[in-house]
């Protein structure tokens, strides 16, 4: 074993660690592949958004969570459901809409959930789930527990006011939270520069007290233990972070944008040349703890296991329109409400859910 490779690299301590860490990247990077072939075969519907290129920060930044931590993601939000350990069938299952879903069939793409592994979403509002995070640092603060909140969002998701508001409280009331800004450089078309006036993101978080830092979002070593190091500050010191992970998401904004427009060839030919998982699999192959053989195995096993994820979804059943609006409101006299409501057509122009109660 290489021992420069070594020294930096706590993920290739063994060949057990590598191969999780690349089979969790290979695992993403399949099922949105394969999700995306779904999509145009109409199995999917509404918004849908890959993160394609962004696997080492979320699987960097989700490995060092312990049991009693809790994670918020945005709305592209498939890898982190993954990252964290999510059923894939049961992950499709929510894509397709079936009752198998993570949320039961009700989310879809945007509104993955896993409350077993304290996944808490999946939020369509961009920055919305800034606040609510913090609430969950506050919780976690009052009740005195040990775990910490690791809260994902987008660089587009900075230029929200709910950031500054989450950031500052989070500073001021000392709460255990890392926010982690997957900076992919891009907010739909527009580049960080055309909408950032400082482009350093990690430099705002000194408006705030806070310590911030950048890493290479396409090395999964440099995430994991720059994310290491943050989440164990704040668990044991109360010191929130600012934990910027520089990456590109070689797709498009949605399935729905071919992503070539607002940028260059030879700008997405760059990033692809420092594809996450081919480098990482090149480091531990190097470091001689895996194989060339092992990761094509693993890649072949992953296949399977995707393929099998997407044949579960799509045999399971779909929800009971009956049961459209559980869970909407805790007071279960709602239904009753809802039953006097064209609620699928405030414009009057369809009745969808006509006799869905009787
Ligand atoms: C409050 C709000 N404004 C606008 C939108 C529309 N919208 C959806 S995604 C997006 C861009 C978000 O960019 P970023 O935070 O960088 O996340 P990324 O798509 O790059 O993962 C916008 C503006 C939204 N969903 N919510
Ligand atoms: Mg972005």
């Amino acid at each position: 074993m290489s021992s420069s490779v070594e020294q930096h690299s706590p993920l290739l301590r063994d060949a057990a660690a590598a191969r999780r860490i690349l089979r969790q990247m290979v695992l993403i990077r399949r099922f949105e592949e394969r999700t995306e072939e779904q999509y145009t075969r109409a199995r999917i519907g509404g918004y849908c958004h890959l993160a394609i290129g962004e696997e080492a920060a979320n699987v960097g930044a989700i490995e060092p969570l312990t049991d009693a931590d809790y994670l918020f993601g945005s709305y592209r939000d498939h890898g982190t459901a993954l990252a964290v350990g999510s059923d894939p069938a049961a992950v499709m299952g929510e894509l397709f809409g079936k009752a198998t879903g993570v949320a039961g069939g009700y989310g879809g793409s945007m509104h993955l959930v896993d409350v077993e592994r304290r996944f808490l979403g999946g939020w369509g509002i961009v920055g919305g789930h800034l606040p609510i995070a913090v609430g969950a640092a506050l919780a976690l603060d009052y009740r005195e527990a040990d775990g910490v909140v690791l809260c994902q969002l987008g660089d587009g998701a900075m230029n929200t006011g709910a950031f500054h508001e989450a950031l500052n409280l989070a500073a001021l009331w000392k709460l255990p939270i890392v926010f982690q800004v997957i900076n992919n450089q891009y907010g739909m078309g527009t580049s960080v520069a055309m909408a950032s006036a400082e482009t350093e993101l990690w430099k705002r978080a000194a408006a705030y007290e806070m310590h911030g830092e950048r890493v290479d979002g396409n090395d999964v070593d440099a995430v994991y233990e720059a994310a290491s190091r943050l989440l164990q500050i704040a668990r044991e010191q109360r010191r929130p972070a600012l934990l910027e992970t520089l990456t590109y998401r070689f797709r498009g904004h949605s399935v729905a944008d071919a992503g070539k427009v607002y940028r260059t060839p030879e700008e997405i030919a760059a990033w692809k040349a420092r594809d996450p998982i081919e480098l990482f699999a090149a480091r531990a192959i190097e470091a001689g703890v895996l194989t060339a053989d092992d990761v094509a195995v693993l890649r072949r096993d992953v296949d399977t296991q995707v393929s099998d994820a997407i044949k579960e979804a799509a045999s399971a059943p779909s929800p009971d329109v009956a049961h459209l609006y559980d869970n909407v409101y805790g007071d279960a006299g709602t239904g009753e409400q809802f039953a006097r409501m064209d609620t699928a057509a405030p414009f009057g122009e369809r009745r969808e859910t006509r006799n869905w109660r009787t």
